[in-house]
């Protein structure tokens, strides 16, 4: 049983027509902000919005949306609202070619952040005697920082383990005796299957993990809880509003407490963007209330879940969010990381010889993701010299790993053998079973 901890009840446990109250203020403020970006002035200025005409969370439905591509195309730093001199750290999400999308912190928004951490951390058991081992990467992405800096805020030991080599990942597990184990779930799993292989289960001293970044399932659940003998708790967050922190699960585990005095969450049909019925599943739509260096309002975040409005037996006031039940658009979530087909297709432009027809198959042989890409030789240089193939074969993996970071196995195909599309290319099977 896990007690039921709260790291700032006043905040997480605050009556709800109090933090309505709070979130006006906090988008008045956020309006005010985002002014100082120019994709925001101007749409401000088309829809008559000032930070004074903001008068109550109503007043949303008046902002405009915002989507990875407005944030591509004001790329590198045109989203951010402050001077270079007022920037602490910049993180970066893949974006959906070969460059990233950058997110900037203000000093205050990483206090913020590992604030927001904290509290999931704390909700999922998390206290100040424990050793953890964050097994993200530490990088550009959010995951490994993100949470470090929460651990340090609780007053937990940090084992800064980052990503890769299972078997040092659990040499560290055993001889340091950790209790709490910060990764994917996919990765949790793997990790807990090598674990009982190797004649070690029961014999560690974890009991708790913090999984996020990709999709998961009840049952992934049952399994790594079951092999690890341990507690594992769902959180969810995304670069583009601060990173992991948005929202985590609690003791009672019946959905994502959402961080509401920090960022309000609309759950909206993808194609009318209209508010769907309550309780239904929908796109979630954020904007933050009170980041300084990249103020965000009605990101889409294509994902897609439920909201629920119901009180919890926890005591936080806060709305909950289901799991991630999809996506509405192509992003694949591969070993964590963010792959769009758009980034294979510009990693394919790099190399001479390879036709602009591609397939991508992911499956989980056993619990880590396996990608894989058909791709198509002109018939010109299609060549049955072996050599000259391996090498195109190399040179293209080299392209793909180079934009999206991750490792491909890279299968050429004779000239017009893949499927040709007449409407929306389908360049994607994902066999992987989630959902
Ligand atoms: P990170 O670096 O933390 O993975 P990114 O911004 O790269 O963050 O990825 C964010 C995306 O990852 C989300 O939009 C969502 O699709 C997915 N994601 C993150 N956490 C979860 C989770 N707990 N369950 C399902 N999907 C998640
Ligand atoms: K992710
Ligand atoms: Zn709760």
């Amino acid at each position: 049983v896990v007690p039921n901890r709260i790291y700032d009840p006043e905040a997480e446990c605050m009556p709800r027509d109090e933090r309505r109250k709070l979130q006006a203020a906090g988008l008045r403020r956020t309006v005010e902000q985002a002014g100082k970006i120019p994709f925001y002035r101007s749409r401000f200025e088309e829809l008559k919005v000032t930070p004074e005409s903001i008068q109550s969370v109503d007043d949303l439905k008046r902002l405009p949306f915002t989507t990875k591509q407005d944030l591509r195309n004001a790329y590198p730093f045109g989203f951010f609202a402050v001077p270079r001199a007022e920037l602490a750290r910049i993180h970066a999400s893949s974006g959906t070619t070969g460059k990233p999308t950058f997110v900037g912190y203000t000093r205050r928004d990483l206090d913020l952040w590992s604030r927001l951490c904290a509290r999931f951390l704390v909700a999922g058991g998390l206290t100040p005697d424990q050793l953890v081992q964050v097994s993200f990467g530490y990088g550009l992405f959010t995951g490994g920082f993100g949470l470090h800096a929460g651990i340090e805020r609780v007053g937990a030991a940090v084992l800064p383990a980052s990503s890769g080599n299972t078997q040092r990942q659990i040499l560290l597990l055993e001889d340091a005796g950790i209790n709490t184990l910060i990764c994917t779930p996919s990765y949790a799993l793997n990790l807990a299957e090598t674990i009982t292989a190797m004649g070690k289960k029961g014999k560690l001293a974890l009991r708790y993990a913090h999984l996020g970044g990709e999709p998961w399932t009840e049952e992934m659940r049952a399994g790594i809880e079951e092999e690890l003998g341990i507690r594992a708790f769902n959180n969810y967050g995304l670069s583009e509003i601060i990173g992991p922190g948005v929202s985590g699960e609690c003791a009672a585990r019946c959905g994502m407490h959402i961080q509401e005095d920090q960022f309000i969450v609309e759950c909206l049909d993808p194609e009318t963007l209209e508010p769907v019925a309550e309780g239904e599943q929908g796109e979630l739509v954020i904007t933050s209330l009170n980041k300084e260096a990249c103020p965000i309002i009605r990101y889409r975040t294509r994902d897609l879940a439920r909201l629920d409005r119901g009180k919890c037996a926890c005591g936080r006031t806060t709305m909950r969010m289901s799991r991630i039940r999809g996506r509405s658009d192509d992003m694949m979530i591969i070993r964590g990381v963010n792959v769009f087909p758009t980034q294979i297709e510009e990693a394919l432009l790099r190399v001479d010889g390879t036709a602009p027809h591609f397939m991508i198959e992911l499956s989980r042989p056993g619990n880590l993701d396996e990608a894989a890409i058909k791709v198509e030789i002109r018939q010109q240089d299609f060549s049955d010299k072996m050599e000259a193939m391996h090498k195109l074969r190399d040179r293209i993996a080299r392209e793909v790993s180079a934009i999206t970071g991750l490792h491909f196995n890279i299968e050429l195909v004779e000239p017009n053998t893949l499927e040709r599309f007449t409407g929306k290319a389908k360049r994607v099977i994902d066999n992987r079973k989630l959902n």
